[in-house]
């Protein structure tokens, strides 16, 4: 009996570990997956690019289930009057509504708002769901909430608590880093690292310094564009004064250093935190897409809490 009670315990815990996924997303039965609404709106092209860096996808009324799981979800919300994007779109292909994950629009139960699809002005190539469970098309270029959508599959943490293996732990600093090659602009670098937990990498002491160089290392200087990556700090509209993205200044966060000549503020105007292969800083444009960092505390992802048990 005892040893039963124990054996059922055990499964509850395994079972309570299987639906972790990131403290900011909630598993919910019905879908089999983990759901997160995104209340403030976005343009369909950046709402499905952060459903994807958060390690989901942007969801679409494939079933009956999540057609009344994303109802529920918009319910008593901002998003319950304007509805939300889906992920189903035709920009491909005119006409062709496909989900980011392949399904036709054509096989989802789903029924349209009256007067719609209409096209209107040939270019609504997106779909909107509202809070009624109705659908319409839409101008991709519109903006509205989404809900990001990850089916369940069994989750390995790393030790830097994320499901993402390319942060790698640096034991001199205790923090995680994951060097993008996928080059960004600092805007784009910033919500890169920020849906995926993490923050634009601040280098706080020389050692951590290092561990920039160390990184930078892995990466032949012919790979990296200007041997540069994009990094925590920026001027904040304040000409000339530079701020890390938890506030500080480069002082206060404990490193400093530019390279010899720089910040040059190269015409037009370098407002955006950079970094060279030697970790001296440097400005650059904000609009220029670059490599980057990102830095992540080890457990800023997972969070032990209130579902079953
Ligand atoms: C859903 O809401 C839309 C917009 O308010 C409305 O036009 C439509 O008739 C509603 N459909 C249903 C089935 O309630
Ligand atoms: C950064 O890139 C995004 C996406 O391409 C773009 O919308 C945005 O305007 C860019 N920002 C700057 C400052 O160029
Ligand atoms: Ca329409
Ligand atoms: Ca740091
Ligand atoms: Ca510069």
């Amino acid at each position: 009996m005892c040893i039963l009670l124990i054996v059922s315990i055990l499964l509850l815990l395994n079972d309570n570990e299987c639906r972790q996924y990131r403290y900011d997303y909630k598993f919910l039965l019905e879908v089999d997956g983990w759901i997160k609404l995104h209340p403030v709106p976005a343009t369909w092209e950046e709402a499905r690019l952060k459903c994807q860096l958060e390690g989901a996808m942007l969801s679409s009324p494939h079933t009956i289930n999540m057609q009344a799981v994303m109802k529920n979800t918009m319910k008593n919300t901002r998003a319950e009057l304007s509805g939300v994007f889906t992920g189903t779109h035709a920009r491909f292909s005119k006409g062709d509504f496909y989900s980011v994950d392949g399904i036709p629009l054509t096989k989802m139960a789903v029924s349209w708002m009256p007067m719609e699809p209409d096209n209107e002005g040939n270019i609504e190539e997106c779909i909107l769901m509202l809070g009624n469970g109705t659908i319409a098309d839409v101008n991709c270029n519109d903006v509205y909430p989404y809900i990001c959508y990850r089916k369940r599959q069994n989750v390995a943490f790393t030790e830097c608590g994320t499901i993402d293996r390319d942060y790698i732990f640096d034991k001199r600093t205790g923090h995680c880093y994951k060097f993008h090659t996928v080059h960004r602009n600092w805007t784009r670098a910033f919500m890169t690292c920020s849906a995926e937990g993490a923050y634009l990498a601040i280098v706080n002491s020389e050692t951590e310094a290092e561990v920039m160089r160390d990184l930078f290392a892995t990466h032949p200087a012919n790979t990296i564009k200007y041997d540069t990556v994009l990094v925590g700090f920026h001027d904040w509209g304040e000409r000339g004064t530079w701020t890390t993205v938890h506030g500080q200044t480069l002082e206060e966060a404990g490193y400093a250093k530019f390279e010899k000549g720089q910040p040059d503020a190269a015409p037009p105007g370098e407002y955006c935190g950079g970094m060279f292969r030697g970790a001296t800083l440097n400005d650059v444009w904000c609009h220029e897409s670059l490599a980057f960092i990102c830095e992540k505390t080890v457990d800023s992802l997972i969070e032990w809490d209130d579902y079953s048990i």
